[in-house]
């Protein structure tokens, strides 16, 4: 009995994650964030990496599109592609000005943004150069601090008020995947529409 009713919540398990499969949520095309219980200096450096890597990467994902493409909503009621390109910037604006307080101060409980306000203000229409300009002297800027910490910084508090208590070591690995993500809802939408 015990075995046939564990087999049936396998059975449901597998079944829920076949139909997952069928239907990708638009919306998280690598997954939702989670930090893992173990960080290393393999996985930090990773981390580093990808966000080095995220200017050209987004560079490359919009290459060749035309105004029409960009203004196209990347998922049904979704941001639209220039509305993504102009968000990461607003997000590593945050995200590198919070990691330079958590390594300056003690403790320091740092600034959410409402991110659907600030999509809506008029700089969101600009031509999408001038955010991937932004992005290339940001993100110079930003992997300069983030390559020269140390282990004792990486564990260093921040208070996020919604989240809670976090670690530098949070930042990086959530900013990794934060690229990582919205490259790929611009790849993804160009890999549906066939563009
Ligand atoms: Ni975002």
């Amino acid at each position: 009995m015990a075995f046939a009713l564990g087999f049936g919540v396998w059975d449901l398990g597998f079944a829920l994650y076949k139909s997952r499969m069928a239907t990708p949520d638009l919306r998280y095309p690598i997954g939702e964030f989670r930090l893992s219980a173990t960080t290393t200096p393999a996985t930090r450096s990773d981390a580093i990496a990808a966000i080095a890597a995220l200017p050209e990467q987004m560079r490359a994902a919009v290459s060749g599109l035309s105004e029409s493409q960009l203004d196209t909503p990347y998922r049904p009621d979704g941001w639209t592609v220039r509305q993504v390109v102009h968000h990461v910037p607003d997000s590593h604006l945050n995200a590198y000005i919070r990691l330079k307080l958590a390594i300056t101060e003690n403790n320091p409980t740092i600034k959410p943004y409402d991110q659907e306000a600030f999509a809506q203000l008029p700089d969101q229409r600009l031509p999408i150069d001038v955010s991937l300009s932004l992005l290339d002297a940001l993100h110079a800027r930003w992997t300069t601090v983030l390559r020269a910490l140390t282990p004792d910084q990486y564990a260093r508090p921040l208070v996020h008020p919604e989240i809670g208590q976090i670690t530098v070591d949070y930042l990086v690995h959530h900013y990794a995947w934060h690229s990582r993500h919205h490259v790929a809802h611009i790849t993804r939408l160009r890999e549906r529409e066939g563009w």
